[in-house]
């Protein structure tokens, strides 16, 4: 796109946003410092490079389209093709299927900050920081239960894995001099009705107790809750109300993943109820379509009020921004890039509300000009906004990714 049409449109936008009391170079300087945290698993339908095994865990990537990363070489290359065409300075989320192992098999129980040294060089020369994942899923010892596996010699060794990645968290987050976010999401629950709801949950706090036990200062944990996974369908250990419950008494982040709920129930609501009592969240913005099908995020409504809420709770420094979804049936690095600049189109949409003036209408009482500057700002022009945010963080502005990522199929993915 030519810059003088972008500047124009931009010239225009600066204009009307002046009008409601935004002002736009603001808003331009908040969304600079705005981080995702990009979902490595995308890259490769959530293989990793400890096995070639199946996806267990009750979570499934469908789809077989053509280009998947099959080494850490061709990973990296697809996240710094991704991070290329995103506007912004972003981090890369690991899980820990994905350490450098070099050929050998390092089980779980066994994982060294080592084999994360590569990764903490490859993120520094390239300007990225790291976040991280225990992994539950894909190994022979996954099973239906791990922390919560009334087995004691499992559930030791999920809890000496879960161990190990906050030590190796820490390292990382010593490294790169910013705290590495470590989420534990574990799989544990029951295809059909189990008659001892109680005994996995009681199992699972304590084993969480201890994994927490030791404190850490460069590394922050988070946890994940879920409904339901594909063959666990009757019963969650790790539901809502229990890392709810767990976080808020132990002063823990919890994760919200917006595939993790029930259809209905507005992820977005959930932010100020539990910024009241917890120190933190970490998001895992995603699509569910009917069930938690980890569709790519688009520009949605429920991206935008999650959006937005962030925004009117003024908790952006205390909300990480995560992307989860494994889409396996069109172009990877394409999915990266839609799902990481819709998340941003929403930030932008949300940073240019003019809460001022809608906030100063609902203390007088005045719902009609609230819903009325509500409706109307939707279609102040937000796009010429975020064009320049393109245009001056040099990443394609507009469609004009899409030829990259066909150049990046045609030139290196298609040959895989
Ligand atoms: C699964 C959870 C979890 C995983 C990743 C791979 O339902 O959302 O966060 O998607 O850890
Ligand atoms: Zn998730």
């Amino acid at each position: 796109m030519k810059e003088a049409s972008i500047t124009k449109a931009y010239e225009i936008a600066i204009e009307r946003y002046q009008a409601v009391g935004i002002n736009v170079e603001e808003v331009m300087e908040k969304l600079q410092k705005v981080q995702l945290s990009l979902h490595c698993w995308q890259a490769d339908d959530v293989t990793g490079f400890e096995s070639k095994g199946e996806l267990t865990g009750g979570i499934q990537a469908t789809g077989n389209y053509p280009g998947k990363a099959r080494n850490i070489d061709e990973v990296r290359a697809d996240i710094k093709k991704a991070a290329s065409l995103i506007p912004g300075n972003h981090r890369v989320n690991l899980h820990e299927i994905y350490g450098d192992f070099k050929g050998e098999f390092v089980d779980r129980d066994q994982v060294e900050p080592k084999h994360f040294d590569s990764w903490m060089q490859w993120a520094k020369e390239n300007n990225l920081k790291l976040d991280f994942n225990s992994t539950s899923f894909s190994h022979p010892k996954s099973g239906n239960l791990s922390l919560s596996n009334p087995d004691e010699s499992i559930r030791n060794f999920w809890i000496e894995h879960t161990k190990r990645c906050r030590e190796i968290a820490q390292k990382i987050g010593e490294y790169q001099n910013d705290p590495c976010i470590m989420n534990i999401w574990v799989h544990d629950g029951s295809k059909d009705i189990t008659v001892n709801r109680m005994k996995y949950r009681a199992l699972l706090k304590d084993s969480l107790d201890n994994i927490f036990e030791k404190k850490y200062d460069m590394m922050k944990d988070c946890i994940e809750s879920k409904v339901f996974g594909i063959g666990l369908e009757s019963y969650t250990v790790g539901s809502n109300d229990f890392y709810v419950g767990y976080g808020s008494k132990n002063n823990k982040i919890i994760t919200l993943d917006t595939g993790h709920f029930h259809p209905t129930e507005s992820v977005a609501d959930k932010v100020s109820s539990l910024l009241l009592f917890v120190p933190e969240l970490m998001l895992h913005v995603s699509r569910p379509v009917r069930w938690d099908s980890d569709h790519v995020t688009i520009l949605n409504d429920d991206t935008l009020d999650l959006c937005k809420e962030i925004v009117r709770c003024d908790a952006l420094n205390k909300v990480h921004i995560g992307l989860d979804y494994f889409d396996a049936s069109i172009n990877r690095i394409g999915a990266y890039v839609i799902g990481s600049r819709a998340t941003q189109k929403c930030m932008c949409q949300a940073l240019l509300e003019p809460l001022n003036t809608l906030r100063k209408y609902e203390a007088e009482d005045k719902g009609f000009q609230r819903l009325a500057l509500l409706e109307e700002s939707k279609s102040l022009p937000w796009n010429a906004v975020w064009d320049m945010f393109c245009y001056k963080n040099n990443v394609p502005v507009g469609e004009e990714f899409i030829a990259e990522i066909e150049k990046y199929e045609t030139e290196v993915t298609s040959k895989r």
